[in-house]
């Protein structure tokens, strides 16, 4: 084996601490993937991906949809969560408990007792989507974290400061890392670069993560 080789599972395999209050886990959430893709499935057959449109007028190109008692929409009025998912009319799917378990249980493992997320958001990304920088600052306290789940293909995630204008840190995240985010990191800007195609074994041509929060 090349030592380059080396260098690159030690990356993939260690888990990753990227601030004060940001821990990357590396395939945490793998021993979970068989439970996670049906119960996806379930969600997106009541509250199908759909694209939004911002408040300044552009479509995202990451598609999305929740689980759990509230959501994340976005309209030309403006960010917020709602308990209806205004497409169906219908309240939001209800979240797994694997979901909500795995989520409380990284948590725990980056330092947050008591996790109880009341939303889910889950994005999809097809090949050339992106999510540009932005700050996560619609949820009613800051206090608790943001857990976030990656599936399928690689991305590379921006990782930010406190201004948009601050250097970013690129991160690959792989199918089953888990990221936590809280206390002094909670608001930092983030985005993910244009999703290149190398297609996941069980997914195909798309990334599916899902970020846990407490918003009401
Ligand atoms: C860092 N999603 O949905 S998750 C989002 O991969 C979002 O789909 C990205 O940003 C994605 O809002 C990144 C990782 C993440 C989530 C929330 C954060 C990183 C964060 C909040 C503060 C700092
Ligand atoms: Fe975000």
């Amino acid at each position: 084996m090349h030592t380059l080789d080396l260098f690159e599972a030690t990356e993939q395999n260690l888990d990753q601490r990227l601030g004060p209050a940001a821990i990357v886990l590396r395939g945490f959430a793998l021993p979970d993937v068989p439970a996670l893709i049906p119960a996806l499935d379930i969600i997106c057959q009541q509250s199908p991906f759909r694209l939004m449109v911002t408040p300044g007028g552009f479509t995202m190109s990451v598609a999305l949809t929740n689980c759990g008692a509230q959501g994340w929409t976005s309209d030309r009025r403006g960010y917020r969560y709602t308990r209806i998912d205004p497409d169906t009319g219908a309240p939001w799917p209800i979240m797994p408990e694997v979901f909500a378990r795995l989520a409380n249980r990284a948590a725990t493992a980056a330092g947050f007792d008591d996790f109880e997320p009341d939303a889910c958001l889950i994005n999809r990304y097809l090949p050339g989507n992106r999510l540009s920088l932005h700050q996560d600052k619609n949820e009613r306290d800051y206090d608790a974290p943001i857990v976030s789940v990656s599936l399928g293909m690689p991305a590379r995630f921006l990782f930010g400061g406190h201004a948009r204008n601050a250097p970013t840190v690129k991160v690959p995240l792989h199918h089953g890392d888990v990221t936590v985010w809280g206390g002094v990191d909670r608001l930092r800007y983030h985005g993910v670069l244009p999703l290149k195609d190398e297609p996941h074994a069980l997914l195909g041509s798309q990334r599916i993560n899902f970020t846990f929060r407490k918003a009401g």
